[in-house]
């Protein structure tokens, strides 16, 4: 296949992700709920921009589960597969050859603190999708961590424009702690579905549950709803 071939296929795979996920992402709760929950004025997507029960800090806390692998990126791979027509297995200049976008957004800890305001570099899920091209039976992704972290998020919430796979905060290389060389940022969710370190995606035709989803955490995680635990 030429490169103009596999170019039209990618933006082809985009639309179609666009025009089968358009709908449902119109009505998933962060963007639809008529009654959220929060306090403050109203974020981008029509949300109180502080959700019901959150505290706003400045600092950054650092949540992991004991370890913060450290991957080099001479050694760093981003694994795409499951579900897709078109596995994947980027290094890290394949990944930076990706379309880059910039967007601040808030972020939302399940432990009660938010950060608001985070300025973040890096590629869309949506775009790197579109270069998997996701099949039809696709649903779900589950997000693998260096850590061995997992954690599962439906297309609908994944696809938004403002899930990156972030590199860069602040203008600066993502820090070891806060997930580096790249983690999932999910600024309509608790930020536990954001893995650091990520290491692969794998596109799923049905919703398995991950590490806090396994230990009583809830599926889907609206912060406006409260919705906490399952
Ligand atoms: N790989 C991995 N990703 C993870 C976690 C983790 O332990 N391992 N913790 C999650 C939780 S509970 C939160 S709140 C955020 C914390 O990100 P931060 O440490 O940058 O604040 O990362 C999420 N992603
Ligand atoms: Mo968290």
């Amino acid at each position: 296949m030429s490169e103009s071939e596999k170019l039209q296929r990618v933006v082809e795979a985009r639309m179609k992700l666009k025009s089968r996920f358009e709908e449902k992402i119109k009505q998933t709760p962060s963007v639809a709920d008529d009654k959220p929950m929060g306090k403050g004025r109203l974020n981008r997507h029509g949300m109180p921009v502080i959700p019901v029960g959150q505290t706003l800090t400045k600092k950054w806390p650092v949540l992991d589960l004991g370890s913060q692998p450290e991957v080099p990126l001479s050694s760093w791979r981003l694994i795409v597969d499951g579900e897709v027509e078109n596995p994947l297995q980027l290094s890290w200049d394949d990944f930076m050859a990706l379309p880059q976008t910039e967007d601040t957004s808030d972020f939302h800890c399940v432990t009660t603190w938010s950060k608001l305001d985070i300025p973040w570099k890096g590629v869309r899920f949506i775009d790197l999708a579109a270069v998997a091209i996701p099949k039809d039976t696709a649903t779900h992704i589950l997000c693998h961590g260096f850590d061995n972290y997992t954690t599962n998020i439906s297309l609908e919430e994944a696809l938004k424009p403002d899930v990156l796979l972030a590199h860069t905060v602040e203008g600066q290389p993502l820090p070891k702690e806060h997930g580096g060389p790249v983690r999932m940022i999910t600024p309509q969710l608790y930020a536990w579905k954001g893995s650091k370190w990520i290491s692969r995606i794998e596109f799923l035709a049905h919703n398995v549950l991950g590490f806090w989803e396994e230990r009583g955490y809830s599926n889907t995680a609206y912060p406006w709803r409260n919705d906490r635990y399952s």
